[in-house]
């Protein structure tokens, strides 16, 4: 579609949505009300910046129903995501969402390279998690042959993988890693496996992890991008052509991106937060939705021929962004810097804690069994230390961040059958009886 054709088709459905949410969301009506916004007032796309923003703490607070614009009746399906506070963030979707939802997964699956004839591995979790299940439906209404693996069970996976012949597969990028190490331990070449593309997100991943993926599968590794509060998987898509930013499926979720401090939208090519309003949804539609993703956005046509806006790779969560000693910095860009050290396998975490009042903060590294067998043997201390000090000096240099290295033997650091937990922080801990 031409911009000027999809902004027509955006500003249609977002004044439907508008008006909808004024009419059967007391929270949203509220909200206008205070702001003295009526829904006759969007009258352009960039009316959308007079409407107020919704966050997590809003769905939090109407837990679980409240925010939804339809009732329970018409609701067929729940999902959720598991929060840090206990409760999960509980979404809901009617029989019309579940289709919107099938479709633009399905769609995401064709930019990925699927096609109807596949047979199509699905390794995210089945559940109140939106990964499973989402891709499961797109893939069927798609056509291809879903096989509903869901995360964990390592060993079966391997045999339905060698037994099925998968085409395409799907799962967190650390899963994947988890797969292809238990592969190996089998005695099975995972370059040899059938698999021809991946559809991997749900978490943050950097391009070297991307690179890490396809050598090791020998497929091409696309990004996918979601979230339950606005739909699921499906939200933005890499294509098999390019693998050169997320196209957003834009006729159904409408994309900004802001400074996270100010709040006023940001230009083109700069990095911010994004934020969402659903344009289609029915169950539960949301306006400028704060995702705490950082992200940039590019309105240039891809190569593939799609006009959709593209979103650059997800760097991490304004949650998950650690201050060290003053300087910030993602997780994915400390990964970025280990995965191109030799000996060191791709399984890391941070640790951040509290000495004499000081923040340090730890990589834990695994390191393969040949470096292993080096510092058991004839490494000495000081070219253990050196090594480290390698490491040391190439994250400052390229993320400025100083970390202390500690190497943890083979398989010692837990391995993810879903989201990857890199960061374990535990200053309050070491504050308490201080
Ligand atoms: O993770 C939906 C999903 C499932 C996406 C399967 C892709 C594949 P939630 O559990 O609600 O939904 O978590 C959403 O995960 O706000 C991001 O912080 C992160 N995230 C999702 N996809 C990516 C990605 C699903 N491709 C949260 N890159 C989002 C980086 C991602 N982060």
């Amino acid at each position: 579609m031409q911009r000027k054709e999809m902004e027509s088709l955006q500003l249609d459905r977002l004044r439907s949505t508008v008006k909808n949410v004024y009419e059967n969301v007391p929270f949203y009506r509220k909200k206008f009300e205070e702001l003295g916004i009526k829904s006759e007032d969007i009258k352009s796309l960039e009316d959308l910046t007079k409407l107020p923003f919704t966050i997590k703490k809003n769905l939090r607070d109407h837990y679980p129903f409240g925010l939804f614009a339809v009732s329970q009746e018409e609701v067929v399906r729940i999902h959720g995501s598991s929060g840090t506070s206990g409760k999960p963030t509980i979404v809901g979707y009617t029989a019309e969402d579940i289709e919107m939802w099938a479709e633009v997964v399905a769609r995401s699956i064709v930019a990925a390279g699927g096609k109807k004839e596949d047979i199509f591995h699905n390794a995210y979790g089945y559940g109140l998690f939106t990964g499973g299940i989402g891709l499961h439906y797109g893939a069927e209404v798609l056509g291809a042959t879903v096989v509903p693996m869901s995360g964990g069970n390592t060993e079966r996976q391997i045999t339905l993988i060698e037994d099925f012949k998968p085409r395409g597969i799907c799962g967190t990028p650390s899963y994947m890693l988890n797969i292809a190490e238990k592969m190996k331990e089998k005695g099975i070449d995972p370059r040899q496996s059938s698999m021809e593309y991946g559809i991997f997100g749900a978490e943050p991943w950097s391009e070297e992890m991307r690179k890490r993926l396809e050598q090791t599968f020998h497929l091409k590794a696309v990004d996918i991008y979601g979230l339950s509060e606005i739909i699921g998987p499906g939200v933005s898509v890499e294509c098999y052509e390019a693998q050169n930013g997320l196209h957003v499926q834009e006729d159904h979720f409408y994309i900004e991106v802001i400074n996270p401090k100010t709040l006023e939208p940001v230009a083109e090519g700069e990095e911010g937060e994004l934020v969402f309003t659903s344009l289609t949804k029915r169950a539960l539609p949301i306006i400028r939705y704060r995702t705490g993703d950082i992200s940039s956005i590019t309105r240039e046509k891809c190569t593939c021929g799609r006009t959709l806006t593209r979103m650059s790779r997800v760097k991490g969560r304004t949650d998950d962004m650690l201050i060290i000693r003053g300087v910030n910095v993602f997780p994915t860009e400390v990964e970025r810097v280990l995965l191109q050290v030799e000996n060191l396998v791709p399984h890391y975490q941070i640790h951040l804690i509290r000495k004499d009042a000081m923040d340090i903060a730890e990589l834990h590294v695994e390191i393969d069994n040949n470096l292993y067998e080096k510092i058991n043997g004839d490494l000495s201390d000081s070219q253990v230390t050196q090594l480290k000090l390698e490491i040391q000096s190439s994250l400052k240099s390229s993320c400025l961040v100083s970390m202390d290295i500690v190497f943890n033997s083979p398989k010692t650091i837990p391995r993810s059958e879903g989201k990857a937990i890199r960061v374990i922080d535990s200053r309050d801990k070491n504050v308490i009886g201080v």
